[in-house]
């Protein structure tokens, strides 16, 4: 039996989302198509739309007549009702949980509670921003005795939206649940690696009934698909999730017609670890902060830095950790599925290589489970030592289930660690010291920082981006919804 039809079987559900392109609320056929394969078995699982300009265009068309209320009533319904319809979606989601979990544990091989994980919190973000829709205002303003000063909270338009594949249902709910809440339009372009759970969350937005154009879904390949929704003159707001490198391409595509953006684009995110910590709570978050997704997380936490006094012993308990590890398909649950592609195996595996070639040390690493399947595109979790200072591995994101550790004396030492890396997005630190709790949190270049925890357990309501080449612009929580809207001042001369 295929591995779809067994996982599916499993959840009850025997039916592959729509493969088409979402162009006006209707599923329309492209060109040319592209095959989906599975990264646990490298099995060919699916044909998808390969959306080429002339679909991006007319899918950018579909939003803006959307928008402008040329075809359906999306402009006219209030914030209210927009809530309604992001609460109903929620429990739609839930209601689907086993196929849509099922579709996003195969298309990226991730284990099948991440999956599951990832649909609920999908779900969490359409709640979230349906009960923020209604609650989004602008302000008055103090002004001269014969002005009322008033700022209005107006949506963009027609939001474009360009995600990766590592997390395609969450990224989904933190993008077009905050974007339609707020009142526009969205083109999205999934990533041509995964992209299942993003068709079927776009069937049942469909099925629904919202309005036509109010939600378009190009699939296909970054350089077409991608490339054209960038560069579309009639865009109002573009988000990527992705590379710095085509962050970088993207905005300059944009930034022609001075287009607003969000970009998401990766990270270096240390974690902190000083001898005072509970290191029982510190070690757990450790491992799971890097072998989640097999460690393709943006917020991965990639460094450890270890305080001298008890690096000896949290890398001996941290080696048992590793060497117990174990990768399968998916649907196995086991601790780490595939990475996503051969592409970024290889590329991987290259930069591990070249850093044992320069005196870095595997100190320990897990392995694959023995019913594994031999095609799959796994890399075991690995824990590196020994690293020469501003190696490679501590610098880039590997995108892998692989820790760098570093150890450092003092305080000071620790934060000139933490903040050598041009990325920011998160950082860790276990202490129970508060004012050095303080001192760090204000000391690290990043745009979260969680102190006795990592990751605050994916909270969807925490405000969420990076700085320096980690990008720009803030998505999840209430901030999330405000970057979906410009603010416009209005100053009445009352006389
Ligand atoms: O990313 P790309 P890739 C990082 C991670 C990973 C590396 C490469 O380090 O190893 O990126 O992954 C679309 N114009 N992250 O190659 O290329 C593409 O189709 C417009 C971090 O997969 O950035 C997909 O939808 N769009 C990350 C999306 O961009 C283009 C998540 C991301 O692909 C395009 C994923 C173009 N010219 C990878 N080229 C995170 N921040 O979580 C590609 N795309």
């Amino acid at each position: 039996m295929q591995p779809f039809a067994a996982i599916a079987e499993k959840a009850g559900i025997a039916e592959m989302p729509p493969s088409q392109a979402l162009i006006g609320g209707e599923w329309a056929d492209t060109h040319e198509t592209l095959m989906v394969e599975t990264p646990a078995y490298a099995e060919s699982i699916a044909r998808i739309a390969r959306s080429q300009p002339e679909d991006v265009d007319a899918a950018v068309g579909a939003a803006r007549q959307a928008f402008e209320g040329r075809t359906g009533d999306w402009p006219s319904w209030t914030a209210r009702r927009r809530s309604e319809w992001l609460l109903a979606f929620a429990a739609i989601i839930e209601a689907d949980l086993d196929h849509l979990a099922a579709l996003e544990c195969l298309d990226t091989g991730k284990p099948m509670t991440q999956a599951r994980g990832d649909i609920a919190a999908c779900a969490r973000y359409f709640r979230f921003y349906g009960g923020a829709a209604d609650k989004l205002h602008g302000e008055t303003i103090p002004f001269e005795s014969d002005f009322a000063v008033m700022t209005l909270r107006e949506p963009y338009g027609v939001c474009a939206q360009i995600i990766p594949w590592n997390y395609p249902a969450q990224i989904f709910g933190r993008c077009v649940a905050a974007a339609l809440a707020a009142g526009n339009t969205v083109v999205l372009k999934p990533a041509e690696d995964a992209c299942l759970s993003v068709l079927r969350l776009a069937e049942l937005a469909v099925q629904h009934a919202l309005p036509p154009g109010a939600l378009n879904v190009v699939p296909g390949q970054g350089r077409e698909a991608g490339a054209a929704l960038a560069a579309h003159a009639d865009i109002d707001h573009l988000s990527f999730t992705g590379s710095p490198e085509t962050g970088t391409e993207v905005a300059k595509a944009a930034a022609v017609r001075h287009v607003p953006l969000t970009m998401e684009l990766g990270g270096k995110s240390p974690q902190l670890v000083f001898a005072d910590a509970d290191v029982d709570a510190a070690l757990a978050a450790v491992v799971r902060g890097i072998i989640q997704n097999a460690g393709q997380t943006c917020s991965a936490g990639s460094r450890l830095l270890l305080q001298r006094e008890v690096a000896e012993v949290v890398l001996g308990r941290l080696a048992e950790r590793f060497s117990a590890l174990r990768c399968d398909a998916g649907e196995a649950d086991a601790d780490c599925g595939p990475l996503i592609n051969a592409r970024q195996k290889a590329k991987l595996e290259a930069r591990l290589a070249a850093a044992q070639a320069d005196g870095v040390r595997v100190m320990a690493q897990g392995r694959l489970a023995d019913q594994a399947p031999a095609s799959g595109h796994f890399v075991v979790p690995q824990l590196l030592v020994d690293i020469p200072a501003g190696h490679e591995v501590l610098r880039e994101e590997l995108f892998g289930p692989v820790l760098a550790v570093q150890v450092f004396g003092d305080e000071a030492e620790a934060l000139q660690l933490a903040n050598a890396t041009d990325f920011g997005l998160c950082a860790g630190i276990w202490t129970c010291d508060g004012g050095r709790q303080l001192r760090l949190a204000k000391g690290i270049r990043s745009g979260q920082v969680f102190v006795n925890n990592y990751g605050a357990a994916g909270g969807i309501e925490l405000p969420f981006g990076g700085v320096g080449r980690s990008g720009h612009g803030r998505e999840k929580g209430f901030e999330g919804l405000k970057s979906y809207t410009r603010l416009k001042t209005v100053a009445i001369r009352h006389g």
